[in-house]
């Protein structure tokens, strides 16, 4: 186990954390926390769980925007603008594909279809998820383990007054419009998790879920993992009421729920050792029953990343 050595800004008493964590992770805002972490853990201290339900098949390609999203950013190759997708990138082959016809909704980058193209041929040819991971992960220059939850399908569809929409068609396609009713997550239930998943669980100190959409990115995860006997801390993704990026208010909205950092931890209410809130949110935290960290949890630089994922650590350690 590593010692941490840290000194926070407010110049509290030196501290050592000796934390295992696993991360659970989606999109951009949990990419940016698991970075965070990667930024202040160890290599062997770290694992990061990403969801699969967003990926899909796209011409002709099987694509995963979370896991892209998540090594992209450990690696330092992200977009920093969207958080998704390559930096310095080029659209020439999307470009062309809208030339002849094709659907060019959804933004594919150069360099990206480059990702996109090993990984549809090393799954054709057998490869597990898992493995294709691992071995872009190496590449990437990314030392800590990045899997995705489960090398079963598991299809995030979105239930809205238009009908049932699959996620990247509701989520970029439909730029979230469509009113939701709910989620399903098909395959879900003979989805076991990736190997390792569980291994890395069995011997963590301490589960983060971080700042992703509850509905769509952390649900599915959570009902891959099932049971999950370990202290488990939750980064609300919604603050002041909004999200810092995507649909997670809105759903929560549509659905009745009155979107609020509150709501996040009732979310996930059975499962949660302590909750993180953004401090715009302090307010709030005599409502809540179980611990809470009251900090600033918007991630705007490496830095702010790796001093959230520290704040998150002595947090885990105060438990
Ligand atoms: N999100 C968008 O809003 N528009 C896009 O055109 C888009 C393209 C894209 C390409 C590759 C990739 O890995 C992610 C991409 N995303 C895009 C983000 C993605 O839809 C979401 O980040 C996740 O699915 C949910 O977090």
């Amino acid at each position: 186990m590593t010692s941490l050595k840290t000194k926070d800004k407010n110049h509290r008493q030196q501290s050592t954390v000796h934390r295992r964590i696993v991360a659970l992770a989606g999109g951009v805002g949990g990419a940016k926390l698991a970075h965070g972490l990667a930024q202040i853990l160890p290599p062997e201290d770290l694992t990061v769980i990403v969801n699969t339900g967003d990926d899909f098949e796209h011409l002709g390609l099987y694509i995963s925007p979370d896991l892209d999203t998540v090594c992209y950013t450990l690696a330092g190759l992200a977009n920093p603008e969207t958080g998704w997708g390559r930096v310095n990138e080029t659209w020439n082959t999307i470009a062309n594909i809208e030339k002849l016809g094709g659907p060019n909704w959804f933004r594919l980058g150069d360099q990206d279809f480059g990702t996109h193209l090993e990984r549809t041929r090393r799954l054709k040819d057998g490869q597990s998820l898992s493995q294709v991971t691992k071995d872009f992960c190496k590449v990437w220059d990314i030392k800590h383990t990045v899997l995705p939850m489960s090398d079963s399908p598991v299809r995030t569809i979105v239930d809205t007054d238009e009908g049932e929409l699959a996620f990247q068609e509701y989520f970029v396609h439909r730029h979230c419009e469509p009113r939701v009713k709910g989620f399903r997550f098909d395959g879900v239930e003979f989805a076991e998790p990736a190997i390792g998943a569980r291994e890395a669980i069995d011997s963590a100190d301490a589960i983060v879920i971080c700042p992703s959409n509850p509905w769509v990115s952390i649900d599915p995860i959570l009902r891959v993992l099932k049971k999950i006997d370990k202290p488990v801390i939750a980064v609300s993704p919604i603050i002041g009421g909004k999200t810092v990026k995507g649909p997670a208010a809105k759903m929560y909205a549509e659905l009745g729920i009155e979107p609020s950092a509150l709501a996040v931890a009732e979310h996930y209410r059975n499962l949660l050792t302590g909750f993180v809130l953004d401090s715009k949110d302090g307010q709030l935290s005599d409502k809540f029953k179980g611990k809470i960290l009251v900090t600033d949890t918007l991630m705007n630089s490496n830095t702010d990343r790796a001093r959230l994922a520290v704040d998150v650590l002595h947090f885990i350690g105060s438990l």
